[in-house]
């Protein structure tokens, strides 16, 4: 794995263990002061194309609850989170992101609420989400490359926002949509996936609560390369799932269309539950690389989340909604 860093970035300075445990002091420093969350949410800086932007140019985010639905396994770098990713609107090799994100502009940022809902509307994000709701959930991120990650998530739990909109009935499945923007993205200006990249979750996935939108990391506001302003993290579902750059959520009846089932539904299904005993097409799923560690490790049965979400899949065949 080759990473290119530029040359006005010293990771060495923010090694991730020091940004971590002076995490709280940095928000109780900046909450009251100018920085509140509020003001805070998608404050990325701008950089240029080709520039990391440092983590620690990202604004703290204030008031911030520790959760019990973290894990307490030890953290992936700042540096590792955030220059190996996955966002193919920027490129797809793992260091396109950081290196190719630097024009993208998070903010300001709006979010269409459609479909099946007693309040739709397009929503400021400050409006969309609650900054005082705002919590730490350190999850396992588990992409079906087979490599994973731990991260220490700023969200929000995704059910609370959506019950804020009031889902009909009918409404029986959530899509998300990412922004599309191919004079700032341009990943999106080759037809690698079909643009934008959409994604969705049944209606009781989405109300999980280990489901959340999650607006940092490590404390602060997302990078670009994270899915600025606001994504998905739903942690017992194969990375992509975690769509990035929300701007519209619909509401509907049947399953949505997703941007890897639409590349390849033989390979990526709607579910797309982290299952060691399915393999993808082409490799097993039944290891895992963490990353920055050499050997590999057992994949767990829903990425290690069973206990709370096994039940939403009572009665089917995970071999055939894989
Ligand atoms: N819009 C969008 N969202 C996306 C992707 C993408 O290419 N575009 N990649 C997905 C994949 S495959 C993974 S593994 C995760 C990676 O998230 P990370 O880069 O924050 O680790 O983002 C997901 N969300
Ligand atoms: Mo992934």
């Amino acid at each position: 794995m080759l990473i290119k860093k530029a040359p006005d970035i010293r990771w060495s300075e923010v090694t991730p263990e020091r940004l971590y445990v002076n995490r709280r002091e940095f928000i109780r420093a900046s909450s009251g002061a100018a920085l509140g969350a509020l003001g805070a949410l998608a404050g990325a800086a701008a950089a240029g194309p080709g520039v990391v932007t440092p983590a620690y140019a990202q604004d703290a985010l204030a008031n911030v609850r520790t959760s019990a639905f973290s894990t307490s396994e030890k953290l992936n770098s700042v540096e590792d989170i955030t220059t190996y990713n996955n966002f193919y609107e920027f490129g797809t090799d793992k260091s396109d992101p950081a290196r190719y994100s630097g024009r993208f502009k998070p903010k300001p940022w709006t979010i269409a609420v459609e479909g099946l809902v007693n309040k739709p509307g397009d929503y400021a994000l400050e409006d969309f989400i609650t900054p005082q709701a705002l919590e730490e959930r350190i999850y396992r991120l588990r992409c079906v490359e087979a490599w994973s990650m731990v991260i220490p998530w700023i969200g929000i739990p995704l059910g609370g926002v959506i019950r804020r909109f009031e889902p009909a009935p009918k409404a029986k499945f959530v899509e998300f949509t990412t922004v599309y923007r191919p004079s700032e993205m341009p990943g999106q200006r080759r037809p690698v996936l079909e643009w934008p990249y959409v994604e969705g979750l049944r209606l009781d996935e989405a109300t999980h609560p280990l489901s959340i939108l999650a607006v940092g990391l490590y404390g602060r506001t997302l990078l670009n390369q994270s899915g600025a302003p606001i994504r998905l993290v739903v942690p017992w579902k194969y990375g992509f799932k975690s769509i990035k750059s929300i701007v519209r959520l619909r509401f509907v009846e049947k399953p949505p269309p997703t941007s890897w089932s639409l590349q390849n539904s033989q390979e990526y299904g709607f579910y797309s539950n982290v299952n060691p005993e399915v393999d993808h097409p082409r490799w097993s799923q039944a290891r895992e690389r963490r990353i920055g560690e050499f050997l590999k490790r057992p994949t767990a049965m829903f990425n290690g989340y069973g206990d709370q979400v096994a039940g939403l899949y009572a009665g089917m065949d995970l071999h055939k909604y894989y």
